[in-house]
């Protein structure tokens, strides 16, 4: 692949589009088997309509070593057994830092590096870090959407089994949800 040549990118009028655009991804219910806590609510969620989590629209530049690929990511509300919806969550197999800034909305960035779990709260003008090896997962703690952009290295990778075996350390719940288990957060 030849490098790209310096360009700039617009937001979208909603923060939700990128001017160029690359690729859009859906995540829907059915995408996320095994990442909630109560699965019978999440396949009941599945029966009833297999509604869309969120989506990720990348910019134009591609996942390849020594490019820097951005994404917006916009979560839904919504809650599942009690679980505030979120994304998958995944580790970088090739471990490299990542840049979110929150852009709209109230949510959390979740790390996980096998021992400790951290939380960051994530609000419009709010840049995460998410240090090389840690896991990380997001979640929207309010009522509207809350979206983020993400800055990533080209050669990162995406690791999702690692997350499905070892967990994120934490599970986001409303306050007055039922709680289950140790080590919940609550918002
Ligand atoms: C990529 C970056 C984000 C996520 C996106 C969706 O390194 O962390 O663009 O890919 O927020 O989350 P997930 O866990 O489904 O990839
Ligand atoms: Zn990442």
């Amino acid at each position: 692949t030849p490098p790209i040549q310096p360009f700039s990118i617009s937001f979208g009028a909603d923060n939700a589009t990128l001017e160029p655009q690359g690729q859009v991804l859906t995540r829907r219910m059915s995408d996320l088997e095994g990442l909630f806590a109560d699965g019978d609510a999440w396949a009941r969620a599945v029966a009833d309509g297999d509604p869309v989590v969120y989506t990720v629209v990348s910019s134009p530049v591609p996942e390849v070593p020594r490019e820097l690929p951005q994404s917006i990511t916009t979560i839904y509300p919504g809650e599942t057994g009690g679980e505030f919806w979120m994304t998958k969550g995944h580790q970088h197999p090739d471990p490299q830092g990542e840049i979110y800034l929150g852009l709209d909305g109230h949510g959390g960035l979740l790390l996980f590096d096998g021992e400790r779990a951290e939380w960051l709260e994530m609000r419009p003008g709010t840049i995460g870090y998410i240090p090389p090896s840690w896991a990380h997962r997001s979640i929207n703690v309010g009522d509207e959407p809350y979206r983020f952009l993400a800055v990533y290295p080209g050669s990162a990778g995406h690791d999702y089994g690692w997350v499905v075996a070892h967990g994120m350390g934490l599970r986001a719940r409303r306050a007055s949800a039922p709680r289950t288990g140790n080590g919940d957060t609550t918002h």
